[in-house]
């Protein structure tokens, strides 16, 4: 199993999408593992993007992600980095495919609505970054044995 962080951006939280958005990932079969709201400090919005820093969009970036609360998340599934990136689509939402987050709710090239880890050593560096120990449960879904076939004995 693998999890990723998540995080709505405040377009999402401020646009009432919220709901929406973790129904997709819900909906999908992903499990949400931790779960909360918050506001970024400039501190942290500075760690989580240093990939960025010097780009010309990155000081609009910082202003976007800490100006607002956002709603991060935890979610976990086999495979769970690569699907909710793809989930999610295209970075612009202009570009973005329909059936995607970016693609079915927004337009914008910088307001895109939601973050996703791309890969494993992001995904544990930002959980790290977002999360304290104990805000990621390990739990068991009721649902769990139809969401995946355990027939083999691991889930598949
Ligand atoms: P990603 O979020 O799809 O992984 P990245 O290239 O890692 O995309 O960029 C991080 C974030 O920076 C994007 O989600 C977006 O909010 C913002 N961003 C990236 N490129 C641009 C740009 O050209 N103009 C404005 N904002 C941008
Ligand atoms: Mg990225």
């Amino acid at each position: 199993m693998e999890t990723t962080l998540i995080i709505l951006k405040p377009d999402a939280v401020q646009r009432g999408l919220m709901g929406r958005i973790i129904s997709r990932f819900e909906d999908k079969g992903l499990q949400v593992v931790g779960c909360k709201l918050m506001k970024i400090s400039q501190e942290l919005a500075a760690e989580h993007y240093k990939d960025h820093a010097g780009k010309p969009f990155y000081d609009g970036l910082v202003r976007f992600m800490t100006g607002a609360p956002v709603l991060v998340m935890a979610v976990r599934g086999i495979g769970a980095i690569a699907i909710s990136r793809s989930m999610m689509g295209a970075t612009f939402g202009s570009k973005a495919a329909g059936g995607t987050i970016r693609g079915d709710f927004g337009v914008s090239n910088s307001f895109n609505l939601i973050h996703g880890s791309d890969s494993p050593e992001a995904a544990q560096r930002e959980l790290g970054l977002f999360f304290k120990d104990g805000e990621v449960l390990d739990y068991e879904r009721a649902m769990s044995q139809w969401v995946y076939d355990y027939s083999s004995g691991s889930p598949e």
